[in-house]
């Protein structure tokens, strides 16, 4: 049947249209169009492609729904191999590759530049272009043959099927990881758990077992992304000069490059790269196990060439195992400030994600059971970043003979009270209320908190001992402390006193969001206490809401404003809040911000690093609140958001006497505006 031009040239639109708005969409999250208006075109296409199917090209977006399923992925010889990196474990260790490197070539008393970039925990590919369309996908393997996996990759919205813009060679490999966002992974093993599925370990776990699926469609389903960090088979001649400006081609040719690559200067640049990643590694959308350091012109890296299957140009400095085996050596139970009872496992002592682990929390007796966790068990423990350690799994292959089942107490082992359900939840709880020791300390111990009165010093002891000696009953008692009191107490002297009664004091100057956050009612945490501030403005309206208007607030649905009217509704939690008032806590007034754009007219420079987003996730945010964004501080700015290493900007700021916000006053100011968008568009 011959195709009419008309449609021939509809169906290349529509490719067009539709792999743009799928980078807009994925990559630069930034959709110009709805989902539904996207799913019309995808439609058309399909509908055409089915019509007349010599137009599916091999390049549609419509592979991306996955191909029939295949008995077994073929082998397929990489044209270039696939290297694999040597290790550093230490500062010291990257010290000597930088030295080794530098007389190798002959530049001792040089300073070589490095690209430095996060190294993700995912699966290495290696995709093949050929004028400009991907034509295979094949795993590592043995880094010389790997496996076919073109129709599984196929399905990866971020990886372009056609490339952007022009000049790509004939025929070029790109190598890269296909990783699993942390996001994704929960979702997907949240769902599994409620479909009585397998879940996946890690990220990692996840997104092998995701891409070597013979059935494309199940890849499909899958919340896979990809990086590129490289290239394989490439035409010397249209090699730039440099790994930083490959990294800029691949990237304007359609292909992600994670947006935490950065050019440093030596190995001290090295290292100060290696822990500004570090410390955001937990707050970073996926899971890497380190960072990588490449010598970054191409023409000293040829001339340092390789050892057996690594190039001598780089280096993998590895972070800290997130992961270790230990053995569980008890079972205990503890009862949280809600009264919630969460079994926790004794370890035998460990070093795992950069600290000795001693304990790991089980969540529930539900989990406890679904892992088999047994006393005697050698199970996996995980610590990412500063989150509480929890344990993976078990190792049936180690359990010893006889290991006891662990069964949920009927009693609080704390006060002795009944433990009851709550229907439809996981969780038990105790029945004593502020009656039980356990829930009463946490109180205390959660409003002393960072994130909420933020009292530096009020520690556990300290809260225990205060407890104790009947000197602090409720949590406006801490504010009535005098420095005798805590004198008295035992090792404690003058000068922590004082230090403790300077942080009471300046713990008074608070926001109401964080001073709701701290009054610990149930189902209130930061962000519901951040909604909640930025609808009342004021704790006396807050005070005066019924359980009905509560619920025009953003996010808060019956239960919490169930949890929130009953709370205010108890004379003595009432009397607390008086006397936190009456002992001098205050804030400053709420900012007024309305409208669905709330931040129109209101015109912002970001600089420096966020731990929480890219530069481009920042702005966009914040121009769909109406703010705009501008590169250069003026007078007419009115906020500067300062990041990690901001440079001059926020000099200037300072000099003009532009306001700077913190990542973390940004962060709220952004919640504030996005909850009254949302208020006025719903
Ligand atoms: N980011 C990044 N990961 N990674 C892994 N770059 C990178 N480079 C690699 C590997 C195996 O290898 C090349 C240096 C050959």
């Amino acid at each position: 049947m011959t195709i009419p031009d008309s449609t021939r040239q509809r169906a290349a639109d529509l490719r067009e249209q539709i792999e743009s708005h799928n980078r807009r969409y994925y990559q630069l999250d930034a959709p110009i169009i709805a989902d539904a208006e996207y799913d019309r075109l995808m439609r058309e296409l399909i509908e055409l492609e089915t019509r007349f199917p010599e137009l599916a090209s091999i390049d549609s977006p419509t592979h991306r729904v996955g191909a029939p399923p295949v008995r077994a992925f073929a082998e397929v010889r990489h044209q270039a191999p696939m290297l694999s990196l040597d290790n550093a474990f230490s500062d010291e260790e990257v010290a000597a590759f930088d030295r080794r490197l530098r007389e190798r070539v002959g530049m001792q008393s040089e300073t070589i530049e490095y690209v430095a970039e996060p190294k993700l925990d995912g699966l290495a590919v290696s995709l093949t272009y050929r004028q400009g369309i991907l034509a295979l996908a094949a795993t590592r393997g043995d880094g010389q043959v790997g496996e076919d996996v073109t129709a599984n990759v196929r399905t990866i919205s971020v990886i372009p099927l056609r490339l952007a813009g022009r000049g790509h060679p004939e025929h070029m490999e790109v190598r890269g990881e296909v990783y699993m966002p942390k996001s994704g992974f929960r979702a997907l093993n949240e769902r599994a758990l409620r479909l009585g599925e397998k879940i996946f370990a890690n990220p990692r776990n996840a997104a092998a077992g995701s891409l070597r699926q013979l059935d494309p469609k199940i890849t499909a389903s899958r919340p896979l992304a990809f990086f590129c960090y490289g290239v394989g088979l490439f035409p010397q001649a249209l090699l730039p000069s440099s790994q930083d400006v490959l990294l800029e081609l691949l990237e304007r040719w359609g292909l992600p490059v994670c947006s935490e690559v950065a050019c440093v200067q030596g190995v001290e640049g090295c290292l100060a790269y290696y822990r500004r990643v570090l410390e955001k590694r937990a707050l970073l959308p996926y899971d890497i196990d380190g960072v990588v350091y490449k010598v970054s012109r191409f023409e000293l890296q040829q001339r340092l060439g390789f050892v057996a299957k690594a190039p001598r140009w780089a280096v993998a400095h590895k972070f800290p195992a997130e992961e270790a085996t230990t053995r569980v050596e008890a079972i205990e139970v503890q009862v949280g400030r809600t009264g919630a009872l969460t079994p926790v496992a004794r370890l035998a002592a460990v070093f795992v994600g950069g600290v000795t682990v001693s304990s790991a929390t089980l969540h529930n007796a539900d989990e406890v059971r679904r892992k088999d966790i047994r006393v005697g068990d050698t199970v996996v423990v995980r610590r990412a970043g500063d989150v509480i350690p929890e344990v993976v799994k078990m190792i049936p292959e180690l359990r010893p003979p006889g290991a006891r089942v662990f069964e949920m107490p009927d009693r609080c082992p704390v006060c002795g009270s009944r433990v009851e359900a709550v229907p439809g939840e996981a969780i038990l709880r105790c029945s004593g209320g502020l009656y039980c020791p356990a829930q009463h300390k946490e109180s205390i111990r959660h409003f002393a908190s960072r994130r909420a009165m933020d009292i530096d010093g009020l520690g556990d002891k300290l809260i225990d001992q205060l407890l104790e000696r009947k000197l602090v009953q409720t949590a406006a008692d801490i504010y009535a402390l005098r420095e005798q009191d805590l004198v008295d107490i035992d090792r404690m002297g003058v000068k922590s006193a004082r230090n403790l009664l300077r942080a009471l004091e300046r713990s008074k100057t608070t926001t109401l969001a964080r001073f709701l956050y701290a009054l610990g009612i149930r189902e209130v945490g930061e962000a519901t206490a951040r909604a909640l501030a930025a609808h009342y403005r004021s704790l006396d309206d807050l005070l005066a809401a019924d359980a009905e208007s509560l619920q025009q607030v953003r996010d808060v649905g019956p239960s919490v404003a169930g949890h929130v009217a009953a709370f205010f509704a108890e004379p003595r939690n009432r009397g607390v809040v008086a006397d936190l008032i009456a002992a001098g806590i205050h804030w400053p007034p709420e900012p007024e911000i309305s409208g669905a754009r709330p931040l129109e007219g209101k015109s912002f420079v970001l600089t420096g690093t966020l731990g929480t987003m890219t530069r481009v996730e920042a702005k966009d945010r914040l121009e769909r609140l109406g703010a705009k964004v501008s590169g250069a501080v003026s007078k007419k700015t009115h906020y500067v958001v300062a990041g990690a290493d901001p440079g001059s900007k926020r000099a200037k700021a300072e000099q003009l006497g532009v306001d700077v916000l913190s990542e973390n006053e940004f962060l709220q100011l952004l919640e504030t505006a996005s909850a009254h968008a949302s208020a006025v568009s719903s």
